[in-house]
């Protein structure tokens, strides 16, 4: 796994309400959702989205299909208690409540590019924790290779459940080294506040490198497997939907070219932007799929 570093990443806070950040960093603590660590890490140099925007332009199809749907409906969802389930190939299985889980882990400010396979995108100041540090404590065995996530199944308070819009519950996997990764985080926040429901409070997946469908949110269960797991847009749509999901500006989707997107917050009229390999972040994770064929793994 390539070592990441950061010397050649610029916090830029400066685009943020510096107050808004450290207050919200502050909640968290409060609610025990982790050590706060002030550090800020900008990937992007590029001016973040809006609460707004990011809030009000969602995928989240257990609320309905619309983009709008999430921020109407996901209000409704009850986050707290919230527990996960963990089994599979772990040393440590069991069902835990989310404090317990995640509680001490060192929280971070990380802004990064959110590239949806549909061809928009959007840059978002996450906050949250490096998934391997999750990892690590429920202590996967040596013969787990990848890593499976699931959404909450609850279709009393999820509308789009009520419907076969997909096959529920939303699930996402990874390999274990992409997990493992330093760029792969749990959010449990935005612009310093506890994430909004409808980016998937109270902890979703967030993959930068990765077409946004892989980030799953409103995660109940982790399970370690040793066989690639069953991810709900592969199964819908294999020829459309690959496993590994990486965006890939040469790779184009069966109906549309992925070689540009649309910045959503850039105005109607804004030109498309070039599509980049790995979402921007080819230097960090290219290393992981060495000797891969890119085109036949998509
Ligand atoms: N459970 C669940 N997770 C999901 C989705 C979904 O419909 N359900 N949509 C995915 C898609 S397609 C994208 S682009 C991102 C969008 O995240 P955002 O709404 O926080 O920007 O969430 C991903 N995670
Ligand atoms: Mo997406």
């Amino acid at each position: 796994m390539p070592q990441l570093s950061w010397s050649d990443v610029t916090p830029k806070a400066t685009f943020l309400n510096r107050r808004r950040v450290l207050a919200g960093l502050a909640a968290s603590a409060g609610l025990g959702l982790g050590q706060v660590s002030a550090q800020s890490a900008d990937t992007t140099g590029l001016e973040p989205n809006s609460f707004e925007d990011i809030t009000n332009y969602n995928n989240f199809y257990e609320f309905g299909a619309d983009k709008t749907d999430p921020a109407r409906y996901a209000g409704q969802l009850t986050v707290d208690p919230w527990s996960v389930r963990v089994d599979g190939l772990v040393d440590r299985p069991g069902t835990y409540d989310l404090s317990d889980l995640i509680g001490d882990f060192p929280v971070e400010e990380r802004i990064y590019r959110l590239r949806c396979v549909e061809g928009w995108s959007m840059v978002i100041p996450w906050h949250g924790f490096e998934l391997r540090h999750l990892l690590a404590r429920i202590e996967p065995q040596p013969s787990a290779r990848y890593v499976a996530f699931e959404t909450l199944l609850r279709p009393e308070e999820m509308p789009g459940q009520r419907t076969r819009l997909l096959d529920w519950p939303y699930r996402e996997g990874l390999r274990l080294d992409e997990a493992m990764h330093p760029l792969t985080i749990i959010a449990t926040g935005l612009y310093g506040e506890d994430l909004p429901n409808q980016n998937g409070a109270p902890l979703r997946l967030v993959v930068p490198w990765k077409y946004g469908f892989k980030s799953v949110k409103s995660i109940v269960r982790i399970t370690l497997t040793e066989t690639q797991p069953e991810t709900t847009w592969q199964m819908l749509q294999p020829q459309e939907y690959g496993f590994y999901a990486n965006v890939n500006p040469e790779v184009d989707h069966p109906r549309w070219s992925q070689a540009s997107e649309r910045r959503i917050g850039a105005g109607f009229f804004a030109p498309r932007v070039p599509t980049e390999m790995f979402n921007g972040y080819a230097e960090q994770v290219a290393g992981l799929y060495t000797g891969m064929d890119l085109r036949a793994n998509y």
